[in-house]
């Protein structure tokens, strides 16, 4: 509870800082002058195109009010990636919490049960039931271009949360995380822990998140390509779908084929690690900052935590699911007619003991990490 007061602060002064500095744009910044370049000109023709879809929304909203058919309440239809993880459960309360009937909206919420087709399917009964704005949270990164399209002959506006929409970019605002930058941080700290552990070879073995999501490739992408900058050795890498049985059953396999080879285990969110615990349990394998094998999760939601206070996680990086405040900020531009930015990305911690809390960088930029607490526990969602 008090975490989302404080991320609600934190989000109102991001947005804030965001307009004030174009800084959805000065992230671009940091990657090399030409593709920023191409990014800055699709974010132009983007923001055009929103800006087209805000009035023509605008128009109808207008025409609705007249014929007195508001009722006062703005319907937003949120098509949610499922119920698989404790980050899932966060993220769906924090868009019920904020779009509540005492907050001014109606909620139509779909649990797409990890299952694309009807993702699409939810989308196209949002622009049916003709609601004023669609929060979609991509179970996979492509195939989106034709329904955004269809929203956006609708008029309806698309704010994507938390993955990617890789393949189209008729949306009016993304709000989420910096996947990429979690596997690099992941790979970054392992370097640093290991050398200063004395651990002189990385044998890593992945269990990654569902296939295709943009967190999957994010993670993925950056942990690869850390290791290939120090030289670890990543064994296997294979999907747990983000879920405790998905992180067991993998793990179980692992330690058949891999039993003595491997000294990392890369969990792509925390349910995979508490899976992947449990087959390492079952199989004689201690891990944790004092066991055989370094334990690393994403996600460090509270369970997430719990485990790393526990010494079983070694180190977890989070992110963060509270984006429901932050879409709230873009509907209310949008009812103002203000164009919001198109990128915005939530803040994220990365979480340890304080002998695994070591100094590392990534691109260049030094990271602080945060010690696990009961307090810090406390605050999580
Ligand atoms: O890490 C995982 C969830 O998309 C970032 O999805 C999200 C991921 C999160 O199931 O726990």
């Amino acid at each position: 509870m008090k975490r989302n007061v404080i991320s609600m602060l934190a989000a109102t002064s991001m947005v804030a800082t965001l307009a004030l500095t174009g800084c959805g744009g000065s992230k671009e910044a940091a990657t090399t002058a030409a593709p920023a370049e191409t990014k800055a000109a699709e974010t132009t023709a983007a923001v055009t195109e929103a800006a087209s879809v805000t009035e023509a929304a605008k128009e109808v909203k207008e025409t609705e009010a007249a014929a007195g058919n508001a009722g006062g309440l703005i319907n937003v239809g949120f098509a949610q990636v499922g119920h698989e993880s404790d980050w899932r459960t966060a993220s769906t309360k924090s868009c019920q919490d904020v779009f509540s009937e005492a907050n001014g909206y109606n909620l139509s919420f779909v649990d797409c049960d990890n299952d694309s087709a009807a993702q699409l399917e939810a989308v196209r009964s949002f622009i049916e039931q003709d609601v004023d704005y669609i929060i979609i949270d991509p179970i996979v990164s492509t195939g989106w271009d034709t329904v955004l399209t269809e929203c956006e002959d609708a008029a309806i506006p698309v704010i994507v949360i938390d993955r990617t929409i890789d393949d189209s970019d008729k949306y009016t605002a993304w709000v989420g995380s910096d996947f990429t930058k979690e596997g690099k941080a992941a790979g970054e700290w392992l370097k640093a822990y290991a050398d200063k552990k004395g651990i002189s070879e990385i044998n890593a073995l992945v269990i990654s998140g569902t296939t295709g999501a943009s967190a999957q490739l994010g993670r993925s992408k950056g942990f690869q390509e850390i290791a290939d900058k120090y030289g670890f050795k990543i064994l296997d890498e294979q999907t747990g779908d983000f879920t405790e049985d998905g992180g067991q059953q993998v793990m179980e396999s692992y330690c058949k084929s891999y039993a003595g080879k491997f000294n990392v285990v890369v969990c792509q969110n925390d349910n995979e690690a508490f899976g992947a615990m449990t087959a390492m349990d079952n199989a004689g394998i201690s891990y944790g900052p004092n066991g055989d094998v370094v334990l690393i999760s994403f996600d460090s939601c509270t369970a997430g935590l719990e485990d790393v206070k526990a010494e079983k996680i070694t180190a977890d990086f989070e992110c963060n699911p509270l984006a429901a405040p932050f879409v709230e900020q873009v509907i209310q531009q949008l009812q103002k007619g203000e164009t919001p930015d198109k990128e915005v990305y939530m803040e994220e911690h990365w979480f340890a003991l304080p002998d695994a809390i070591v100094d590392f960088s990534v691109d260049g930029e030094a990271q602080t990490m945060t010690e696990v607490t009961d307090a810090v526990i406390e605050a999580q969602y």
